[in-house]
């Protein structure tokens, strides 16, 4: 199926066209067909001679029904140029032609109409000239009558070559389903429709919707007028949500793939035509079927942000277009550079903005974000529209090289300089280090710590973090020499304190396993414990304080907790009269 919006001024014979070509009614509205005006979308569809399937968007041509025009023409990348023979070129064929100029429409037709009423030569001329300046280039051109139906074999033809020309539809890609009408069927419940322009649907998909907490279930797929199990881009889709009520969605919503869109409502933007100094400070911006007031800000000279009243699942690259709605105006084009800037705040943020902004040109691009943005997980940039193709530094994140390596750099000179401020520590706590290097998540510190560094105990090292700062290992030296015949003897508190050890001495001699700590200031050498149990097991059990003390040659000072800390480690039971007995 290829889709093609209509386009051009009004009563120009549009719709009159659509219902020549398909058969069916365009103008869905009572109104409409009052009024002989078509006020909102239509839909139509029919087989070209190729036996493939055209199906139109029909949009009006006053200039009250712009916006409308706009929601219509927005997902649809292919255009019916119309212009009336005998009317000629009219301000709303430049106005919708601007538009589709806006929006990049590069695939289109002219067809001149009422060619019964007027020689179709000179509308013919100028429309082809007008359109040749656009980003439709130049057009084919049929001279039609919908009222005598001349002509419109000629069309039919021109519509199949048409399609053949449009690129393949990218089937894989995630769905963004502009919604362009929603309502309800009795016994069904809510229902939208919209131009599927990539991805795929299937019954029973769940989708997000933009300000639901929720996803939204596909319970049904119509594609003209016949329900089906599944549905491929290109296809008008009508969309059957289960428990969706109707007043939660509507034109300018968009049903999306879960997880890979960003809303945002602030974005950075390149204008394609006029230059920012004479854009409005408040415009609506169209993009898909969403319309959505904004305020610019411009940035460079042909950059500008814009901060959207409500937020949109926009991609880096997306087409929208400006229009002053007081003016009437299509004011431009804007290609979205950024759909996650960064805030500018500091003085001369924005003119360093407009510098980044410069280079970039709205094709996404790995490397440039990641040096923009030097830490980002993937998901986040896939939900930009970045296709992400490097290896994760650590979990799902990303990062510049040089930013990392710059990381790791610093990360060694922390761990260095914490060891000259905390001698006594083995190492630097892996949170003081994230919080630092200001790095968001912990994989990332733990991913940045390379030999000889290491990770231990949850602090970052040298793999030599076990050896003590000299000063403590001259002192334990020491203990070890004066007590090493006396091993239940621990030095008294002033002797500690004459060896140089205090209490964060002590607790690094600990930690490093050159000294026991039995109590404050009562510390024992290491091998004391399992020389201790020798001893004890050598005594008549069960056995008392006294006689472990006395069996030991020491003092209670360092037998009752020595005790305490053999019952602890299971060498030892403490029975109910107190006495003990070495547990084997
Ligand atoms: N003689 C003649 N009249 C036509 C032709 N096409 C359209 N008309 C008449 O022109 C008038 C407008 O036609 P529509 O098809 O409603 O025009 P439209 O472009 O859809 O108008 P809007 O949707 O309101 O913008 C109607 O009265 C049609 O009958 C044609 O080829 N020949
Ligand atoms: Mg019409």
């Amino acid at each position: 199926m290829f889709v093609v919006a209509t386009a051009g001024h009004v009563d120009h014979g549009k719709s009159t066209l659509v219902r020549a070509l398909t058969g069916m009614e365009p103008d869905r509205w009572a109104e409409e067909r009052r009024r002989g005006m078509t006020i909102d979308l239509g839909f139509a569809w029919t087989t070209l001679p190729s036996g493939g399937t055209v199906a139109f968007v029909d949009v009006p041509g006053h200039e009250r029904f712009v916006p409308n025009m706009l929601a219509g023409v927005g997902p649809v990348p292919a255009a019916l140029i119309v212009v009336a023979a005998d009317e000629g070129w009219m301000p709303q064929s430049a106005e919708h032609l601007a538009a589709l100029d806006a929006l990049g429409v590069a695939y289109g037709l002219l067809a001149v109409t009422r060619a019964d009423l007027a020689d179709p030569g000179p509308a013919t001329a100028r429309a082809r000239a007008e359109i040749a300046e656009t980003s439709l280039g130049a057009v084919p051109a049929v001279a039609v009558s919908g009222l005598t139906g001349a002509g419109l074999p000629e069309l039919r033809a021109a519509l199949d070559r048409l399609a053949a020309q449009l690129p393949a539809p990218v089937v894989d890609d995630p769905v963004r389903l502009w919604v362009d009408r929603s309502f309800t069927v009795r016994g069904s419940g809510t229902v939208v429709t919209g131009t599927l322009g990539a991805g795929r649907l299937r019954v029973g998909d769940e989708l997000e919707l933009a300000g639901a907490d929720e996803p939204v279930r596909v319970r049904g797929l119509h594609s003209l007028g016949e329900a089906c199990p599944k549905a491929a881009a290109v296809a008008r889709v009508a969309v059957n949500l289960r428990g969706t009520p109707r007043d939660r969605l509507g034109r300018g919503d968009a049903l999306l793939t879960p997880g890979r869109f960003h809303h945002t409502d602030l974005v950075d933007v390149r204008l394609a035509g006029d230059p920012a100094a004479d854009l409005p400070a408040t415009l609506t911006l169209h993009v898909g079927s969403a319309a959505v007031p904004v305020r610019v800000r411009p940035l460079g000279p042909d950059t500008v942000r814009l901060r959207l009243a409500r937020p949109l699942p926009l991609l880096v690259g997306d087409r929208a277009l400006l229009r002053d709605p007081g003016r009437h105006h299509v004011s431009g084009g804007v290609r979205v550079l950024d759909v996650a800037p960064p805030p500018l705040a500091r003085r001369g943020a924005a003119a360093a903005r407009a510098q980044v902004l410069a280079e970039l040109d709205g094709r996404p691009d790995l490397a440039g974000e990641l040096r923009r943005r030097r830490l980002i997980r993937a998901g986040a940039l896939i939900r930009m529209g970045v296709p992400v193709h490097a290896e994760p530094v650590a979990g799902d994140w990303l990062s510049d090289p040089d930013h990392w390596r710059r990381l790791g750099e610093r990360l060694t000179e922390e761990v260095a300089r914490h060891a000259r401020e905390h001698p006594l520590e083995p190492g630097m706590p892996v949170d003081a280090l994230r919080q630092r290097l200001a790095l968001p998540d912990r994989v990332l510190v733990e991913a940045l710590v390379r030999p000889p560094l290491r990770i231990h105990a949850g602090r970052v090292g040298a793999a030599s973090a076990n050896a003590l700062p000299e000063p403590v290992a001259l002192a334990v030296q020491r203990v070890r020499a004066e007590y090493g015949d006396r091993p239940f003897r621990a030095p008294e508190a002033d002797r500690l304190v004459d060896l140089g050890l205090g209490p964060r001495e002590i607790g690094a001699a600990v930690r490093a396993g050159a000294l026991l700590r039995l109590a404050d200031n009562v510390v024992l050498l290491p091998d004391a414990l399992d020389d201790a149990v020798r001893v004890l097991a050598g005594l008549p059990q069960p056995f008392t304080l006294s006689a472990a003390r006395q069996a030991l040659d020491t003092t209670r000072r360092v037998a009752v907790p020595l005790l305490e800390l053999l019952d602890r480690r299971g060498a030892t039971r403490r029975l109910p009269d107190d006495a003990r007995i070495v547990v084997t």
